[in-house]
């Protein structure tokens, strides 16, 4: 049975749509926009209403980005490798991706609307502090794990948005580098070109 993953353009589900692609699986796309995630029959499918969900029973669908990545194989699980896509996979949701939560959503920040600029700015700050230290571990080697692994869409789904928030290039030059190669990866052009509606390449399942 082919997997259907349900997304959002724009958000951190385009890390399993490139990983489905660097796997070569086969797979269906639900595209949910905001209004569908509010929606009860995407309750059914995420309780949290948060994209990307990965179907891959008809009765068992696998939520959060680390929980999909891992479902799908292809990183390391053990020896020092393994410590290092597990901590990498931790570090992206609870730390990279937490940064920008208060950046694009300040009012679930603060219960004062008079705040939320101040919520926000905040926010930048952190931004800019997990740039800088990723920034710092790509000095040394092209890809999170040295080599290119599932982990590098995970941080260029989300590094995408920093550019409209930070200058990457001059700041993070190396965050900027990874940046570059990615989008010319063939699969995440691809994904790019699926989440802009461009193309129909895989089979579209509706909610
Ligand atoms: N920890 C979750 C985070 C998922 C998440 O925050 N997804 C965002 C898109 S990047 C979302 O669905 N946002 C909608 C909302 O917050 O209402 C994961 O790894 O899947």
């Amino acid at each position: 049975m082919s997997v259907t993953l349900y997304y959002t353009p724009g958000t951190c589900s385009l890390a399993p749509m490139v990983a489905l692609e660097w796997l070569g699986q086969t797979y269906a796309l639900c595209r949910v926009e905001k209004e569908a995630r509010a929606s009860d029959a995407y309750a059914r499918v995420h309780p949290r209403r948060l994209v990307p969900a990965l179907r891959v029973e008809p009765e068992r669908v696998i939520g959060e980005v680390n929980a999909i990545l891992s479902h799908l194989g292809g990183l390391p699980t053990s020896g020092p490798e393994g410590d290092a896509a597990n901590q990498w996979l931790s570090y992206l949701a609870s730390g990279f991706h937490a940064v920008f939560w208060p950046y694009f959503r300040p009012d679930r920040y603060t219960t004062e609307p008079a705040h939320e600029a101040s919520v926000k700015a905040a926010a930048v700050l952190a931004i800019r502090r997990e740039l800088g230290f990723v920034n710092e571990q790509l000095e040394a080697r092209p890809f999170l794990l040295g080599e290119r692994s599932l982990l590098d869409p995970y941080l260029h789904a989300m590094g995408r948005w920093s550019n409209a928030i930070v200058d990457v290039p001059r700041e993070f030059p190396h965050v900027f580098r990874h940046q570059k190669a990615l989008a010319t990866d063939p699969a995440v052009r691809k994904a790019l070109a699926i989440e802009r509606g461009d193309v129909t390449l895989h089979p579209h399942v509706d909610l």
